[in-house]
């Protein structure tokens, strides 16, 4: 049987980040993903232009029409622009008895756009982060939703801890730079992990965080368990990272496949 995903997220006109990332990476691990749009954006690589929601009834209609044709073995959530539209996905997901969700709750875009406000954030908070499996918060996201500041490694795990308490059965706070290395913090209501590979340094690319959380979902769709999951993403997502390229005059976009250059 083929693997598949479902990816509720925004649409991203210049394919860097969003649903168009999402899109390139589960492609790339082989699994059928399916699209659930949440708002439009009109952005380029310097940064985004123009915003419009969806109606949160179409997206209600977009994951009615998935859900009762392919099913789903894995969810990605991504942005998530009004109190209505989080309040519409979490019916959906309590209807579907959805499993395997990643949520990578974003709330600012690399390029400073802001996507969700105070209302939103708590939303997510309170109706999404007990139904989900894994919330993919960068470390900004992390400071923003559990309201602490990170200085230090020690203040991160206490922002997962508090995070730990909404509910969330596994949250990642991912990026924390140490010396040379990447490192991502898992915190699963017990027990810490490190992911840690190498750094790549000025890096200056868009859609790092719809790119990790997508190929962890990917993995959870193909079967593997969490751990393995973040381990197999990490390398893919660092990977791509490395070969990232530029196609405009801002951020670099990443090579979730290799890009061909024009010969003639
Ligand atoms: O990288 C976060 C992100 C997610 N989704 C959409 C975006 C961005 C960043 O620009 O545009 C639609």
């Amino acid at each position: 049987m083929v693997a598949k995903a479902m990816m509720i997220a925004g649409s991203d006109s210049c394919a860097g980040a969003g649903l168009q990332a999402d899109l390139k990476t589960f492609t790339s691990f082989g699994v059928y993903a399916t699209t659930v749009v949440t708002l439009l954006t009109a952005q380029n690589t310097t940064g985004i232009v123009q915003s419009m929601p969806i109606d949160p009834k179409i997206v209600t209609t977009q994951i009615d029409a998935v859900m009762t044709d392919i099913g789903t073995n894995a969810i990605k959530i991504g942005v998530l622009p009004t109190v209505d539209c989080v309040e519409a996905v979490k019916q959906s997901l309590t209807k579907y008895k959805a499993q395997n969700i990643v949520l990578d709750p974003v709330l600012i875009a690399t390029t400073g756009h802001v996507f969700g406000d105070l209302n939103v954030t708590n939303a997510i908070l309170s109706k999404l982060f007990p139904l989900v499996d894994l919330v993919t918060p960068n470390i900004s996201e992390a400071e923003q939703l559990s309201g602490l500041e990170i200085r230090s490694f020690a203040d991160l795990k206490s922002a997962l801890s508090k995070l730990g308490q909404t509910g969330a059965k596994n949250i990642l706070a991912t990026g924390w730079v140490d010396g040379d290395s990447s490192v991502d913090l898992l915190f699963d209501g017990e027990v810490y992990t490190v992911y840690r590979l190498p750094l790549m340094k000025n890096a200056n690319v868009h859609g790092a965080g719809c790119t990790f959380s997508s190929a962890i979902a990917a993995n959870l769709a193909l079967g593997f368990e969490m751990h393995e999951s973040i381990s197999k993403a990490k390398y893919y997502v660092t990977n791509a990272i490395q070969n990232s390229f530029s196609v405009g005059s801002g951020l670099k976009v990443l090579s979730h496949f290799q890009p061909k250059e024009i010969e003639k």
